[in-house]
């Protein structure tokens, strides 16, 4: 298993549409694993595929993070099929925006349909902090980041504060 580099915006591979994964080979394993293992090592509750740079409808979390337990989830090729109407507004991070907090209002409950780590077809209702960390996942797998759910004026500040700070660990 491997730590992977994150990318982080505004770089526009984040932007990437992902592909589905078409079967479970050695190679997808290693970057199962490698991705757990990178979401570990930054402190992370989630991340998708894109986040280290492949384009695949990958996402692993794991919300259940308590006392150095870990509960890894596997998410392959997933799809909300329904989503209340109520929605729930949440602070949100992500590893690809460091530094950054915003509120971004979702629905609470969501049904997905996906493959799990070992190729079952699998059906979830999620709520809570689940269906928030999946969402934001989900929207990774479209190059969607949640800064895209902020005002334009909120977006662009956040995005200038992410370039200044690039631009400064550069120069070292
Ligand atoms: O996509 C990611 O970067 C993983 C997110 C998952 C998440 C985002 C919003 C709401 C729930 C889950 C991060 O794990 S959020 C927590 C975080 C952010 C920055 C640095 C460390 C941890
Ligand atoms: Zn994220």
């Amino acid at each position: 298993m491997s730590i992977r580099p994150i990318l982080t915006a505004p770089d526009p591979r984040l932007k990437a549409v992902s592909q589905p994964v078409a079967g479970i080979d050695a190679e997808l394993r290693t970057l199962i694993a490698d991705m757990i293992e990178t979401m570990y090592d930054a402190d992370g509750i989630g991340l998708a595929a894109i986040q280290v740079g492949a384009a695949k409808r990958l996402l692993v979390l794991d919300i259940d993070q308590k006392d150095g337990g870990r509960n890894p989830r596997v998410f392959i090729n997933p799809v909300i099929t329904a989503a209340s109407e109520e929605t729930a507004v949440m602070e949100e991070g992500c590893l690809s925006v460091p530094e950054i907090w915003d509120e971004v209002e979702r629905p609470v409950r969501i049904t997905l349909e996906y493959m799990d780590g070992e190729g079952a077809q699998q059906t979830l209702e999620a709520d809570g902090l689940l269906a928030t960390c999946l969402q934001h996942e989900m929207d990774h797998l479209d190059g969607v980041l949640f800064l895209d759910h902020l005002s334009k004026l909120k977006r662009s500040m956040a995005l200038k504060k992410l370039a200044k700070a690039k631009k400064l660990k550069a120069a070292g």
